[in-house]
C-alpha cells in the first residue's frame, strides 16, 4: 500500500508552461522533491529492494502524479545509485482512496481487527473500491511477475489481491501475504461485511504471515467457522481450498536495532537540550514517554487518567516527573478519530489544570513529528516508556525505545494485549491499561525500581529485540517466499 519515495512538485503548482517543458524532455524546468523512506517496514523493505532489484507496487500519494500517466510511471530510485529497484505507482483518484483506504480499510477492517465492531462504519460502496483497488493492484503485478518470482503483499488494505491472482501468474511464482495488525476471533469476524470473500481472498496466497501465533489460529478457527468447504491441517497450520494452498505462519516483526542504536549513540547533548526548550520540558525531571499516533487502539486516554492517578496518590513526584506524550494526527476525518483527538486534549488540559504551576507540566503534549534523531534522544533520555494499547498487532514503539537504551537505564510499561508484550513480557512492567490504580502503581513501581533491576531488564530486553531484529524478520519472511513449503502450484492463464 505505502511507497517508499514520496515525488513532490516543490511549489504545489503545475503551469502550462512547466508541463510543455517536461513534455518537452526537459525536467530540470521542474522542482520535484523526494522524501525517505520513513516508518518501519518501508525503511526496512528499501535496502532489501535496492538488494535484490525488483518492482514495488505502491498507491502514488502526493502530487507529481499530474504529469505521469498510469503506462509509463515506472521510476527507478535512486535515481543516482547503482542499486536501483522498480517502483511503480498506482495514481488513485481521490474517491478511490476514500473508499478503499478511508473507508473499508480503516472504517471497517482496523476497527474490526482492533476488537472495536461498535465503531465499524460500512459503505457499501466502499468495498466497491476496496475490490476495485485491490484488482488494479492485481493487474500490476501481472504485468510485471516473471517465472519464478517471489510476490510479498503487504497488510490489510490488499487483503482480496492474492484470490484474483489464483491461475493468472507466470509458473513457479511464490505469493506470500503479512497482515500486520491482529486477525478478531470468529464472534467478532462474524460482522465482516465481506467475511467469506476475504478469508477465500487470503487463501489465494501460498504463505500467510502473522505477528503471534494467537493471531493465526483466530485465522484458521474463521477459516473453519465461515468456509466450511476448506481442509484446514490444524498440525502443518495448512489450509486447503479450492485448488490452493495456504501456510500459516507466525513471526513477529522487528526493528533496525543498528541503526537505533548508532543513532542513539551520535546523539548529543545538545539535541536533547533542544527538545527541552522547544517543548518546555524541565531538563532536570524524570523523564516519561509515549510515542503513538493518534489511534482509539493505542490507549491514550487510559494512559493519561492512569496518570492522573498517580500524580494524585504520589503528590512528592510533583515537579519531578513529566509525561512527553507524542500523538501523531492520524486518519482525520474519520469521526472516530475526531472525537479522540477532543478527548485526548482535554484530558491533558485537565491534568494541567489539576497539577501544573508556573514552572513545571505534569505532561508536554506534542502533535509534531519529529525527525527521528529527535524521536531516539527522546528514546534514550526516558527514564520510562510507555506503550499501553489497549490491542496492537506488534508495536514497533517498544522495540526502538528498548533499541535506543544504549545506557541500558530505561523501563518500559508494556500493555498486555500488545503484540510485543508476546515478545518483552518477562522483562517489561505488564500492566492492564484499563485498571487505572493498577496503572498507576506500575508507574510508581517504575520510577522507583532499583537502578540494579532496571539494568537487567533493560539488558535482557535488548538481547531479545538484537534476537528478533528487522533483517532476521525480513530473511525468515524472504525464505518461507523462496521455498513455498506447501508447494503450492501456480497454474498460468490458458
Ligand atoms: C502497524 C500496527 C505494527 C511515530 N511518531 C513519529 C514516528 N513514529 C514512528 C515510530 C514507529 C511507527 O511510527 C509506529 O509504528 P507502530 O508499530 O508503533 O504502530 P502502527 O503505525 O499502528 O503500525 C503495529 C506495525 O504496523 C508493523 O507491523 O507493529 O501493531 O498497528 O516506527 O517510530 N517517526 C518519526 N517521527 C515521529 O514523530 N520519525
Amino acid at each position: 500500500n505505502r511507497q517508499p519515495y514520496r515525488h513532490q512538485w516543490a511549489d504545489d503548482t503545475m503551469s502550462e508552461s512547466k508541463f510543455e517543458s517536461l513534455k518537452e524532455g526537459n525536467p530540470s524546468a521542474l522542482s520535484i522533491s523526494v522524501d525517505e523512506p520513513t516508518g518501519g517496514l518501508t525503511a526496512g523493505l528499501d535496502p532489501v529492494m535496492r538488494a535484490t532489484g525488483g518492482t514495488w507496487i505502491a498507491w502514488g500519494d502526493g502530487n507529481a502524479d499530474r504529469v505521469v500517466t498510469d503506462e509509463d510511471d515506472c521510476v527507478a530510485v535512486p535515481p543516482d545509485a547503482d542499486d536501483q529497484y522498480t517502483l511503480r505507482r498506482l495514481w488513485l483518484s481521490d474517491e478511490a482512496v476514500d473508499g478503499y483506504y478511508a473507508g473499508l480499510s480503516n472504517r471497517v477492517l482496523w476497527p474490526l481487527c482492533h476488537d472495536r465492531p461498535d465503531l465499524v462504519s460500512f459503505r457499501p460502496t466502499d468495498l466497491a473500491w476496496y475490490r476495485r483497488v485491490n484488482r488494479q493492484f492485481a493487474a500490476a503485478i501481472r504485468t510485471h511477475a516473471t517465472p519464478n518470482a517471489g510476490i510479498w503483499i503487504q497488510d490489510y488494505h490488499l487483503g482480496l489481491v492474492p484470490s484474483y491472482l489464483v491461475d493468472e501468474l507466470p509458473p513457479g511464482t511464490t505469493l506470500g501475504v503479512f497482515w500486520h495488525i491482529p486477525w478478531p476471533t470468529p464472534d467478532v469476524y462474524e460482522s465482516c461485511p465481506f467475511g467469506r470473500e476475504l478469508l477465500v481472498g487470503l487463501l489465494g496466497a501460498d504463505v500467510l504471515g502473522f505477528h503471534l501465533e494467537s493471531y493465526a489460529t483466530r485465522f484458521l478457527e474463521c477459516v473453519d467457522r465461515f468456509v466450511p468447504s476448506a481442509q484446514i491441517d490444524r498440525s502443518e497450520r495448512a489450509i486447503r481450498h479450492d485448488g490452493t494452498a495456504t501456510k500459516l505462519v507466525a513471526s513477529p516483526m522487528g526493528v533496525d536495532t543498528a541503526n537505533y542504536e548508532r543513532r542513539a549513540r551520535a546523539g548529543n547533548r545538545a539535541r536533547w537540550e533542544s527538545l527541552c526548550e522547544r517543548y518546555g520540558i524541565d531538563p532536570t525531571c524524570h523523564i516519561g514517554i509515549g510515542v503513538d499516533r493518534l489511534d482509539y487502539t493505542k490507549g491514550i486516554p487510559e494512559r493519561l487518567e492512569a496518570l492522573e492517578q498517580f500524580f494524585e496518590n504520589h503528590p512528592d513526584w510533583r515537579g519531578s516527573f513529566t509525561f512527553v506524550q507524542k500523538a501523531t494526527p492520524s486518519r482525520t476525518g474519520i469521526p472516530a478519530y475526531d472525537r479522540l483527538g477532543d478527548r485526548v486534549r482535554r484530558r491533558v488540559e485537565r491534568l494541567q489544570a489539576r497539577f501544573g504551576t508556573d514552572t513545571w507540566q505534569p505532561v508536554v503534549y506534542t502533535e509534531d513529528i519529529l525527525p527521528v534523531e529527535d524521536l531516539v534522544a527522546l528514546y534514550r533520555r526516558a527514564d520510562l516508556a510507555i506503550v499501553s494499547s489497549l490491542c496492537d498487532g506488534m508495536n514497533l514503539v517498544a522495540q526502538e525505545f528498548v533499541a535506543s537504551s544504549v545506557d541500558d537505564d530505561g523501563v518500559l510499561v508494556l500493555g498486555t494485549d500488545v503484540g510485543a508484550a508476546e515478545v518483552l513480557g518477562p522483562h517489561a512492567l505488564l500492566v492492564d491499561p484499563t485498571d487505572t490504580p493498577q496503572f498507576a502503581d506500575r508507574i510508581h513501581d517504575a520510577l522507583t525500581m532499583s537502578t540494579s533491576e532496571v539494568r537487567s531488564r533493560m539488558r535482557a530486553m535488548r538481547q531479545v529485540v538484537t534476537a528478533h531484529r528487522l533483517e532476521a524478520w525480513m530473511g525468515e519472511q524472504l525464505e518461507y517466499l523462496a521455498q513455498n513449503p506447501l508447494q503450492s502450484g501456480r497454474r498460468p492463464k490458458n
